[in-house]
């Protein structure tokens, strides 16, 4: 019989996707669910054949350092990979893969819900309600702002833009304006009730709604600046689900304090699990703790989506998702 690879999976995954996995290959799996620490991080990597990790698990150039890998690659259970240093993988002979497409669906139906929430004081209301805080129904109690016909501003119109642009366009009737770093397609923009714009401050200042749908990494880092939630209308809201860095928090909470923006809905953070002390003083923001793509339906899709970016490395053909 000939021997199989040897797989490391660092968090709990889905039990239907386990399973198939410990049937193909010499899995170890991560009971406890706790999340590896660097040195944790190092076995890993300079003992098994491939390693599944997620976006709790910081992969960057220091991890290397010192050590001779065995892994040969590294499926990515997520579509983000920011906290995965990919040239460094690269010149260690590492091909790196992810898994998009499954997880834009529930990830725009988040952003959605981010600022419905947020438009609509929902987590406020809630507080309300449970602290026994709710005196009567009343005129002026928690008025929001209407969403419904308004203009939501996009930045990264990838697939999971383009679903955010066409529950906005269909379902709320919302005049969407789209800036990417290539500009998309007519059809693209057609299929989703979109136009593009050619510059972010073109955008910021344009729009009742802003939500985030960009990569994360060094070359977006704090894109959302001080300078920039200044150009937005203080009527506006910005949801993020992209990734925390991003925006810059501490600017972000400054601008809910003073007005700059009227709101703003979150489901991602610079530092996870911590988040800003000053944004969770805001109580004009919704804060939800990075459930984009938690539905039992797309984390099983995800994790069957890694699996056959392995079968196809350890088949010697190229993975669908691969990255580098
Ligand atoms: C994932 C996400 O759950 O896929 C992504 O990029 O942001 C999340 O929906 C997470 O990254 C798992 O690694």
């Amino acid at each position: 019989m000939s021997q199989r690879s040897k797989i490391i999976v660092t968090r709990k995954w889905p039990e239907a996707v386990e399973k198939i996995l410990t049937e193909k290959y010499d899995v170890v799996l991560n009971e406890s669910d706790t999340p590896f620490d660097a040195n944790k991080m190092r076995e890993a990597l300079t003992s098994a054949d491939a390693l599944l990790p997620t976006v709790t698990d910081k992969i960057d150039s220091s991890i290397f350092e010192g050590i001779t890998p065995s892994v040969k690659v590294i499926a990515n259970y997520g579509v983000g990979y920011s906290h995965i240093d990919v040239d460094a993988c690269q010149s260690h002979g590492i091909v790196v893969t992810n898994t998009p497409d499954v997880l834009s669906e529930c990830t725009a139906d988040i952003a959605v819900t981010l600022m419905l929430m947020a438009a609509r004081r929902a987590g406020e209301g809630e507080r309300e309600v449970r602290e026994g805080r709710w005196t009567s129904w009343r005129p002026n109690h928690l008025i929001g702002h209407k969403v419904s016909g308004k203009t939501l501003g996009i930045i990264g119109f990838g697939r999971i833009g383009q679903e955010m642009a066409k529950r906005a366009h269909h379902g709320f009737g919302m005049k969407v304006l789209a800036y990417n770093r290539s500009t998309p397609s007519d059809a693209v923009l057609q299929a989703c009730g979109a136009s593009s714009v050619i510059s972010i401050d073109e955008l910021m200042g344009q729009c009742d709604f802003l939500s985030l749908h960009c990569p994360g990494g060094d070359a977006n880092r704090h894109l959302i600046n001080e300078e920039r939630l200044k150009l937005m209308q203080p009527h506006a809201f910005l949801i993020n689900t992209a990734r925390g860095e991003v925006v810059d928090e501490a600017a972000l909470a400054q601008a809910l304090q003073s007005g700059t923006i009227a709101g703003a809905g979150l489901d991602v953070y610079e530092h996870e699990p911590k988040v800003h002390p000053d944004l969770l003083e805001c109580e004009n923001a919704v804060l939800l703790p990075h459930l984009g793509s938690a539905t039992k339906e797309t984390r099983e899709g995800m994790g069957f989506k890694a699996l056959n970016n392995l079968d196809a490395f350890f088949a010697g053909q190229p993975p669908h998702d691969r990255v580098v």
